[in-house]
Order: C-alpha cells, then structure tokens, then sequence
C-alpha cells in the first residue's frame, strides 16, 4: 500500500509579503502529488488550517482540493493539530474540521476524536486529534508531575488505538493484512525541533515514539521539521518555509510504502517552498553594496549592522535595489549595538536545545539544584508551533 503524507499545511498563513494563496498551493501540490503517484491513501497530520476560523478563501482551498481527491477516488485521512483543533476545550463541536466531518464525502476521514478507520482494503487508521495539556489541568500536581502526567494520558490513549486493532489479529479476521497507520500530530521526545520552535520555549506534552512500535507507519504532525523518530514514525514536517530561521530546512511530502508487518519503506518528495534569505550589510562595507545575486521572489530579510547613525535615506535604496532584483518582500533590521554583541551568545537559532536552555537559565537566579530540575524539564519538554 503507498500512502502520501503532508502535514502542518497551515493554511491561512500569510506573512511576509505573501498571500493566503500561496499556503494553499501547498495542499493543492499535496493534492496532485498524490495523484500523480497514483497512492492509495492520503494523510494530512494536523495543522491543515492556520487558524480556528479559516476565512472564505481557506475554505475554499481546502474544499475544492478535497473535492479533487475524492474525484480521483483517493481516500484522505486528516487529523486535527493545536492550531486547527477545538475553538473550546473539551468541546468536539467546535472542531476546525468539523464542517468537512459533516460533508461525509466519500472516502474523507476526519479525525475529530479518537478512532480507528478502516479504509475498506487499503489500511486501519488509528487518528489521535491534538491533545492539549490543559486538558489534563489537575491544580493538585506539580507542572513537574502535570507534564508526567499528560505524557502517560497521550501515551496510554495511542496503547488504546493499537490495541483496538489488535482483534484484527486472529488470521480469519478480514482486517488481518491490513496496514496499521497511526496519524497525529504530537511531540516525541527525540524530535529535533525547527530553530523557531526552540526560541519559543514552553510546556507540550511529549510521548516516547516507541509508542508507536505496533503499527506499521506513524504519519506525525507537529513538529515543522521533517525527520524520522524512530523505525515507524516520520514527522512530514511543513511543506512551507514559515519564518526566518528555518530557512535552511528541506521542506518535502513523504511517500510512504506500508505493509502489515514491516518497517515502512519512505521516499522523500521535496517540496518547492518560496527562498527566504538573510542578507547581512554590515558597517565594514558600503551601505549602498548588495552584490550578493538572490532567487526570483524571495522574501529578504536585511539585516543592516551599522557602527555609526544610520542615513535612512540609504537603506531605503538598498531596500529598492533588492525589489529590482526579484525580491516579493524585504524585511529590514537594524541591530544595535548590544544585538551585535549578543549574537555570540548560545541564544542564537542555530545553537543547540540545551545551550539556548543553559543560556536563559544563567540569567535566572535561583539555587543551582532548581536549575538543574528546570534544565531536565525544559530540555525534554520544549513546545512547538
Ligand atoms: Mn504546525
């Protein structure tokens, strides 16, 4: 069975200078690469939408691209991620997805709560919807036993869907060669996270991928880089490049070859996101210098690094220098004196998890044995987007 998988869509995104169509070409190319592959199932991990009240043309997008889908008789399982799952906690009836739910199109699976989907000969789906962990919000406990604590529920409810399946097991069970998918969008705790998602530090409940040993294939949203967690589990990660320090990531769709009963066997599509590119001018050349050529459309960010005051007057220029040369957008930054001091610091995008938390750590003042609690906690529990 090939299945093709995408994730974190957000569609509605629309920043630097681009439109919300531009996000939509990426499901409408997700859409036609699984045509053209001719797969016998799409998956879509959550985050199709950027929002939980997707405008008319988002909707649209969406719909029409489904639509194509369901024309070419393609089956598509969606799972709901944090930015497109409930509008209220605890409420399945203000699901994003729900008006797609309703539809009931043929061959379209919505996971708007915890279920296995039998995709009549093509594979059983195990869909787990966006877990928040202020679902789990017992005052009682420590943040500490709190994070434990969401971690064991979010573990414990993907043991549940694979155990369901296990009753496919018996050899006269007419579900027993079927493939067992697991779709959703959740962090695990050996991801490597994007360079914007470790700025954001935070609290996500993290699940252990061996959780995800007794299915076939783990088609996971959530984390924005692409990547595999373990001999099962893939993150597709965003076909889009959404803001300036994951700039350098592959963006790609997966194709996904999965048999009941083996390690699932991945081709890597790439994806063709919009170039976003930093141009840095600093003090040591002259203001008016861009030589550096850039690919047609790309959004720019120019970061101006100056010693002195600056002549505005001249960054403007360079700022319509680069429009003439193909730039969409050009997003100027003017560091000051104590940004170009701090860029050595371990904060930087590029350092690693641990530096950005040892870093931030050394600015707080508590006694040591707090930090080094704080430290594991942070390190294994660093949300994302
Ligand atoms: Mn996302």
């Amino acid at each position: 069975m090939k299945l093709l998988h995408g994730s974190d869509f957000h569609v509605g995104l629309a920043n630097y200078g681009r439109e919300v169509e531009e996000f939509g070409r990426s499901f409408d190319a997700f859409v036609d690469t699984a045509i053209a592959n001719a797969v016998d199932l799409a998956v879509a991990s959550g985050d199709t939408f950027h929002g939980r009240r997707p405008g008319p043309k988002e909707l649209r997008i969406v719909a029409a691209a489904t639509r194509r889908l369901v024309n070419a008789k393609i089956p598509l399982v969606l799972s709901t991620g944090n930015h497109d799952g409930m509008a209220t906690i605890a409420d399945p009836d203000s699901q994003t997805l729900g008006w797609l739910d309703a539809m009931q199109l043929d061959g379209v699976y919505v996971g708007i709560r915890p279920m296995v989907i039998i995709v009549p000969g093509i594979a059983a789906v195990s869909v787990l919807p966006y877990a928040h962990k202020r679902a789990v919000d017992d005052p009682g406990l420590t943040l500490r036993e709190r994070t434990d604590e969401s971690s064991r529920i979010l573990e414990e409810s993907i043991a549940e869907l694979s155990r369901r399946m296990t009753t496919f097991d018996d050899i006269d069970h007419p579900y027993v060669r079927l493939p067992r998918v697991f779709v959703g969008h959740l962090t695990t705790e050996s991801a490597s996270l994007g360079a914007e998602a470790a700025m954001q530090m935070g609290w996500d409940t993290t699940v252990d991928p061996a959780v995800f040993d007794p299915f076939d294939y783990a088609a996971l949203g959530h984390i924005h880089v692409g990547q595999q967690v373990s001999p099962k589990a893939w993150y597709a990660g965003s076909p889009d490049v959404h803001g300036f320090g994951e700039e350098a990531d592959d963006k790609r769709f997966l194709l996904v070859d999965v048999e009941r009963g083996r390690d699932p066997i991945v081709t890597i599509l790439p994806t063709s996101p919009r170039p976003l590119i930093r141009r840095v001018v600093s003090a040591a050349r002259e203001w008016t210098e861009v030589d550096e050529p850039f690919p047609e459309g790309a959004v720019v960010e120019l970061r101006l690094r100056p010693s002195g005051k600056m002549d505005a007057r001249v960054a403007r220029d360079l700022v319509d220098a680069m429009r003439k040369r193909g730039a969409l957008f050009v997003q100027t930054v003017v560091e000051e004196p104590e940004q170009v001091r701090s860029r050595s610091r371990a904060l930087e995008a590029e350092a690693p998890v641990t530096d950005q938390v040892d870093a931030w750590l050394a600015t707080q003042d508590a006694p040591e044995s707090t930090k080094a609690r704080a430290r594991e906690i942070a390190v294994r529990a660093l949300s994302v987007q």
